[in-house]
């Protein structure tokens, strides 16, 4: 039991030591209501902007104002605080930490040209874990491209990429051969799209299809290169796991649902079965989409299969046909309709419990792989009270309800899950929003949306609650 980061929201320092652009840090802040956006230059010199899932101008390169403030160029600041956040962690008696590496800070075009001073920085910080006995769980890939492969290879469209990227895990493999044995190819890669996490400047399903199985055989061969590196290694996939039921038993809402799991499974099928399923395939035929293989592919993704299923869970949603506008809500970076039966989070999000051990059933009975929840938790403002105490009991009601699920998954069901990092640990900034005011912190971070507070760290409630709760084992919630 630990906590979970990644580097775009929680590093800052974006262009220290030598680190290159990453696309998070030309996306602006937005709000529940504004979509975050990209901030580009035109061939002809002109700026602009536009909503990060929109595809960018023929030829638009990424592009920074200078002093307008962007969320992941501070963030939370792990960068300058990485000592004191260590520490915080062990005093909550973290067994393990998942963070990303940022790839910029190690190749700051993404090619292979090397920045030995970030790697310095992943050193001290494996270093700091380890010495508290806590197991570095590294992404190295969460949300994050350098600029230059977005700007000069149409990102992952291009077939070069993944020699990059591959190239960039080997240099981590080797260096952290005997310090780092968990690992992670890729964040939520179900719902990688667009120029903001694929680097793509068109949105059609050709291309992304295109794109994303460059993603797929990257992973894979990351794989290969990992287990010669190291045997142990446990390298794993990551998935945003978004339960759905069907909205009563009207045939057409269960067909909905079959293919709204379907766009999840398919991503667990690929990496853990070793092959494209079936019902993709025909919905490729159906679409007119045609993916560009070289003739080892094949073999590349059935040998470099992952070792254990990481996925996300915050909520769940509903499979409803006759589902009007007003049923429909923003949830984890994709709309979905809304569940009666359940309450939900200051942003909408279904707080379903119940829903983790059917999640966890559910993937455990069709894959028979280790499964590792490495991302869980509740976005909500807190409030500071005067003497700068927070009581985020709210919090600690999610984490039991959700604690007491994965117990009965693992005694009830016999559910093979290896770990548990709740998201968000300490407070950074909003994958969603970019904003600092959802928080999902055990530490709370004086940070406020526009970049202003000293960016002191203190206890929340939820953080000596949760310590007793990895004491216990969980058995104490
Ligand atoms: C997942 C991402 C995280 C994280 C989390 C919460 O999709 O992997 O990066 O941010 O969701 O989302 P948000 O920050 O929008 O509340």
């Amino acid at each position: 039991m630990g906590g979970a980061t990644a580097a775009n929201q929680y590093e800052g320092g974006y262009l220290s030591g030598g680190k290159g652009l990453s696309l998070a840090d030309v996306i602006t802040s937005g709000d529940q209501k504004t979509p975050r956006k990209v901030t580009f230059k035109t061939p002809d010199g002109k700026i602009g902007s536009r909503e990060r899932n929109e595809p960018l101008p023929e030829g638009a390169k990424a592009y920074v104002i200078p002093d307008q403030y962007y969320p992941s160029h501070v963030a939370t600041d792990f960068y300058h605080h990485w000592e004191e956040d260590i520490a915080l962690f062990a005093e909550m008696g973290f067994n393990s930490f998942r963070f990303s590496i940022n790839w910029a800070r190690v190749c700051p075009k993404g090619t292979k040209e090397l920045n030995e001073e970030g790697l310095i920085f992943y050193d001290k910080v494996i270093d700091e874990l380890l010495k508290y006995n806590i197991e570095p769980v590294v992404t190295l890939n969460h949300f994050d491209m350098p600029t230059y492969l977005a700007d000069e290879y149409d990102g992952w469209s291009s077939r070069e990429v993944i020699d990059f990227y591959t190239f960039f895990c080997k240099i981590l493999f080797k260096r952290y051969k005997g310090k780092v044995k968990y690992w992670m190819t890729f964040n939520e890669i179900n719902i990688l799209r667009s120029w903001s996490q694929l680097g793509i400047h068109s949105n059609d399903p050709q291309t992304l299809f295109q794109a994303k199985h460059h993603v797929f055989v990257a992973s894979a061969k990351a794989v290969q290169i990992g287990k010669k590196i190291n045997p142990d290694f446990q390298i794993g996939m990551m998935v945003c796991y978004i339960l759905n039921y069907p909205r009563d038993c009207k045939p057409a809402n269960i067909l909905e649902s079959l293919q709204f799991n379907r766009e999840m499974e398919f991503y667990m099928d690929v990496q853990v079965k070793g092959y494209y399923p079936s019902y993709k395939l025909k919905a490729f035929d159906r679409e007119g989409i045609v993916i560009k293989k070289e003739p080892e592919d094949d073999e590349l993704l059935k040998i470099g299969t992952v070792d254990y299923i990481g996925f996300s869970y915050y909520m769940s949603s509903v499979s409803d046909v006759d589902a009007k506008e007003s049923d429909i809500v923003i949830g984890n970076q994709m709309k979905v309709t809304k569940n009666p039966y359940l309450e939900i989070s200051d942003w909408g999000w279904a707080i379903d419990p119940t829903g983790l051990r059917v999640a966890l059933s559910k993937i455990y009975d069709r894959y028979q792989a280790p499964l590792f929840i490495v991302e869980n938790g509740l976005g909500a403002y807190d409030k500071v009270k005067e003497d700068g105490a927070i009581y985020d009991d709210y919090r600690i009601q999610y984490f039991k309800k959700h604690i007491k699920e994965m117990h009965d998954a693992i005694i009830l069901d016999g559910v093979d899950l290896i770990g548990y990092t709740p998201w968000g640990c300490i407070d950074l900034v909003s994958a969603g929003t970019g904003e600092m005011d959802k928080r999902y912190g055990f530490i709370h971070v004086d940070l406020d949306n526009d970049g202003n507070g000293d960016m002191s760290r203190s206890r929340k409630k939820s953080f000596d609650w949760y310590k007793q709760v990895i004491e216990s084992n969980g058995t104490k919630l």
